[in-house]
């Protein structure tokens, strides 16, 4: 059983599905604190967690002018200057539930919590890349940088994604290669020793137990960034989907357009007459929320929140 040596799970997180693991917390503690816990921030594995040696560890940054540069975990915390982010992670699939009362979609059946924050700290992805030998004339020629997890099939073939070169090397892209998640060393199910973090990006491009980095003229062959994580219009489905047709999602477009590009997720503490809205607002592309506006009629009149 390639899943006997997963690690220890909260009993509070909600399982989606086992072998892979894939869970999400209870959705009051997401308005509990605003930094979610890690032992409770959603987990979403394609595959088995793997074992990561950290005196082993290497990551391998391909494809610039410098040649291959091969950093150990040690080197990783030591050549680079660390920088935290706090940052939102959230999987595209994030209330496919109530998409499925809309129309049945594939994929997991997740609530609203597919969705967390955490203090993030590692390396810029940015100062890597530099040292790696990346110059501005290199953005002529290559697109993307794509990332290898350690992560197999039973084929042997790794998870996989990619995001374009601009948000890779932005001094505002904020792009981390993380070691720690909410200031310890990362959890195994959350990408230990090392994983990217691209703020704003829909979760598929946060790599986890990250092996390789390779800039290329060619997004990530991965399935998951050619056959997955895509958008389609309503009157696409499975049996005629033509994958190649869409874009790979990037920065995460929302799911309920209330306004366009946000989306808010409240639930209802009644107590004798008052009644406390509690909830969560996120926004895509690392941009900030600018109003909450709340219904207390379905959506007939609205009043905007403090
Ligand atoms: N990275 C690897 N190596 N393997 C994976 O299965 N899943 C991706 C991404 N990075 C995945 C991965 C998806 S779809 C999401 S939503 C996020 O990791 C989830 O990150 P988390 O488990 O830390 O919440
Ligand atoms: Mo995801």
């Amino acid at each position: 059983d390639p899943y006997s040596s997963e690690p220890e799970r909260h009993p509070v997180l909600r399982i989606n599905n086992l072998k892979p693991f894939n869970a999400e917390p209870p959705p009051e503690i997401l308005s509990d604190s605003f930094i979610t816990p890690s032992a409770v921030f959603f987990k979403r594995n394609h595959l088995p967690v793997p074992q990561v040696d950290p005196a082993s560890y290497q990551l391998q940054v391909e494809g610039l002018p410098g040649g291959v540069l091969t950093l150990s975990l040690e080197e990783l915390k030591t050549r680079f200057s660390k920088h935290t982010v706090t940052a939102t992670l959230q999987c595209a699939g994030n209330r496919r539930s109530e998409m499925n009362k809309v129309k049945q979609v594939k994929g997991l059946n997740w609530g609203i919590a597919a969705i967390s924050n955490a203090t993030w700290g590692g390396a810029r992805l940015r100062d890597v890349l530099l040292a790696a030998g990346y110059r501005p004339d290199v953005a002529q020629r290559a697109f993307h940088v794509q990332f290898e997890g350690l992560d197999k099939d039973v084929t042997g073939t790794t998870y996989g994604a990619s995001i374009p070169l601009n948000k890779a090397v932005s001094e505002e892209g904020d792009v981390l290669l993380a070691y720690e998640m909410n200031g310890v060393d990362l959890p195994a199910d959350h990408g230990y020793p090392v994983r990217v973090v691209v703020p704003g990006t829909v979760g598929a491009r946060n790599v986890k137990w990250l092996g390789k980095i390779i800039v290329s003229a060619d997004e990530s062959s991965s399935h998951w960034q050619q056959n997955d994580y895509k958008g389609f219009s309503p009157g696409t489905d499975w049996d005629t989907v033509d994958f190649k047709s869409a874009p790979a999602i990037q920065e995460l477009p929302s799911q309920v357009s209330h306004p366009p590009h946000q989306q808010t997720v409240l639930w209802l503490i009644a107590v004798l007459e008052e009644v406390a809205v509690k909830g969560y607002a996120w926004s895509g592309g690392g941009r900030e929320v600018v109003r909450v506006d709340v219904s207390l009629d379905g959506g007939n009149t609205w009043q905007v929140a403090n």
